[in-house]
């Protein structure tokens, strides 16, 4: 076969390029381009690649690694992993603050393609600046700290690995089941050393998403279950999303008169009016979604990883006969709590179960409680949500406010902070997929950079990020980059002047206010930070705005901007919504001097003893 000499670098970037995938009828590269921030790691080598190759595979600068891939998270979440993007860094510091952006896309089954730079394999100039050298292992670098956050790892040490390594990056970053970050470690002098490579390895190569059938006993098993079910329902995960499978689920649900409740991951399949979608389920959950979950004997849990907020810590599902069905792409999520697995994807499953089911319906009064339910709930949540004449709102009372201004094929980003709760109970999503938050690893700062990469996946769509102080103060730089990048975001910024959530659970547990609002932290001067000026100064249009009414006059001259801008306003930090919502285990000291979490302890342990 005919080969083509290149560097490691050029011949990495060539192979990006030439992975493509078919979406709606239309070609378009899998890698929708590299964001990169360079130094001596990776400047000489994929940076004389990339901008050989940059009318092909566009090289986008940000202004911290992490924010970056955050940003190329975010775009493949919004594509439904049907696209991806690149991150790289130099060795070193670049590299170690993707770490944690690593960490983001394993939990949360998104595919991220990171190439930190890496020492010299060679060795020759060791250690070469910002070089950790561990004493007593040569192979070490401070790459390895990505081994436990990446789903394949690997370190190119010569040009021909390449090769055999791409391979099985591309598997896993396009395997439904083994979806989640893969770090491609490229050794600086590796990077820049020549190789004659097999033509074939950089022939165009278009990938289909694959949808898993289910197996016969499991499928049987699992109808089996669910037409024996006197009180059904279905939890609704990220899963659906990923697996396209909306249409289906809905179908799916009023074939069998199925209510259905969404995780984090999960909100926006269903219609928000959809008359069986009960909304948030769990801790965050709505009241009406989570007394249907209390009562069900069979849980049709589909696409989602049934974490602690889903599923109360595992108190939610009250019922003491209740099975779970995991309907889930991964085994290892699918078989959860002793549930019935169904490994399958959730369209080519949901539909091979409605076959199954056969016409068969949950009984009819199970269904008329679940709708009667939902319409008490959206009758508790407008009470929250409408504006009142406090002198602070509420973070409910403001998200009200932007969902009042907002429209349906407007998408909300979020993730960490009060806010998610809010949002979870609170938000009517629009299209699906308006509804975007990172509820994994909950990972503050994720929310504007992670804004940007939905932006790019979605560039139509508004795109409206809401979060505290806390994760503006945390990752704010990446509004330049939307400036620079001519990419309009809104974003609304409510200050609580701390970490208000965090400030509420140490209250919960007994704790004295202490390090979470800047009031109650170690201080000479008490900050008053003008977050509207420093937006101002990243180049966005920003206001800071005194009342409710005021923000609503600031949305609504927002999305006559094109350029992105930012909305401030003060909340009261002590309020969040007390209705619905579910406990949720977080541990309580045995011992305290404190009465106060005596107390919290007693409250603790008789919920522990509650448990099902
Ligand atoms: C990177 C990171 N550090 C710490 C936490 C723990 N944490 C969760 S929410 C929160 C406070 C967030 O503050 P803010 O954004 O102002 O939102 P608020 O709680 O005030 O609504 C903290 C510290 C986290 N989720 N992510
Ligand atoms: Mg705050």
């Amino acid at each position: 076969m005919a080969k083509i000499r290149l560097t490691m670098a050029q011949a990495l970037v060539k192979a990006l390029a030439a992975q493509k995938t078919v979406i709606d009828g239309e070609t378009l590269p899998l890698f929708a381009g590299v964001w990169a921030i360079f130094g001596h790691g990776n400047v000489a080598g994929l940076g004389e690649a990339l901008h050989g190759a940059r009318d092909v595979l566009p090289t986008f600068r940000a202004h911290n690694e992490q924010a970056m891939a955050h940003a190329a998270i975010a775009f493949a979440k919004a594509s439904r992993r049907r696209r991806m993007m690149a991150v790289t860094s130099s060795i070193g510091p670049g590299a170690t603050n993707m770490v944690t952006a690593a960490a983001v896309a394993h939990v949360n089954r998104l595919p991220l393609l990171l190439l930190p730079g890496d020492v010299f394999a060679g060795r020759r100039p060791d250690p070469v600046l910002q070089q950790i050298e561990d004493f007593g292992d040569g192979t070490v670098s401070a790459n390895d700290c990505f081994k436990p956050v990446s789903r394949y790892f690997d370190r190119l040490t010569r040009p021909e690995q390449l090769i055999p390594a791409f391979e099985r990056a591309m598997a896993v970053l396009t395997d439904p089941t083994e979806c989640g970050p893969v770090t491609l470690c490229l050794c600086q002098d590796v990077q820049a050393e020549a190789f004659d490579y097999p033509e074939g390895f950089f022939a165009e190569r278009i990938w289909t998403p694959r949808r898993q059938r289910p197996d016969e006993v499991e499928l049987a098993e699992a109808a089996a279950l669910l037409k024996a079910a006197k009180k059904p329902f279905v939890v609704v995960g990220g899963g659906v999303l990923y697996g396209e499978a909306e249409a289906e689920l809905a179908r799916f649900c009023e074939a069998h008169g199925l209510p259905a409740a969404e995780t984090q991951a999960g909100k926006s399949a269903l219609p928000f009016d959809h008359p069986l979608n009960l909304g948030a389920i769990g801790v965050t959950g709505t009241g009406a979604a989570n007394a249907m979950a209390g009562e069900a004997d069979v849980v049709l849990a589909i696409g989602t990883r049934l974490q602690d907020f889903t599923t109360g810590s595992w108190s939610l599902f009250a019922n003491p006969a209740c099975r779970i069905i995991g309907l889930n792409v991964q085994a290892f999520d699918a078989g959860k709590q002793r549930a019935q697995p169904l490994v399958c994807d959730a369209r080519a499953g949901l539909a091979e179960l409605d076959a199954a089911l056969a016409g068969h319906r949950a009984p009819e009064t199970w269904t008329t409680q679940a709708k009667a339910a939902k319409a008490g709930w959206l009758a508790t949540a407008a009470r929250y949500t409408a504006a009142g004449n406090e002198a602070l709102p509420s973070d409910a009372q403001v998200l009200g406010a932007v969902q009042r201004w907002s429209e349906p094929s407007d998408i909300v980003v979020c993730a960490a902070g009060g806010l998610p709760g809010e949002l979870h109970k609170l938000w009517q999503a629009g299209a699906p997929g308006g509804y975007h938050m990172e509820y994994g690893y909950s990972c503050m700062g994720y929310e504007i950079a992670g804004g940007l990469g939905v932006k790019m996946a979605d560039p139509a769509r508004e795109v409206v990020i809401m979060l505290g102080d806390g994760s503006y103060l945390m990752m704010n730089s990446e509004i330049a980059t939307s400036v620079m990048l001519g990419l309009k975001l809104t974003i609304v910024v409510l200050d609580n002047r701390g970490f208000g959530c965090i400030n509420r659970l140490q209250g919960a547990t007994g704790g004295a206010p202490f390090n979470n609002l800047l009031a109650d932290s170690r201080h000479e001067t008490l900050p008053a930070i003008d977050f509207a000026a420093h937006a101002a100064s990243l180049g966005a249009v920003s206001r800071k705005v005194a009342s409710l009414a005021e923000l609503d006059e600031a949305l609504r001259e927002s999305r006559t901007h094109d350029r992105t801008s930012v909305v401030v306003i003060d909340t009261d930090p002590m309020i969040s919504t007390d209705a619905g919502g579910h406990w949720w285990d977080v541990a309580v000291p045995e011992i305290s001097t404190r009465a106060q979490v005596t107390q919290a302890r007693q409250r603790y342990d008789d919920a522990l003893k509650a448990r099902p």
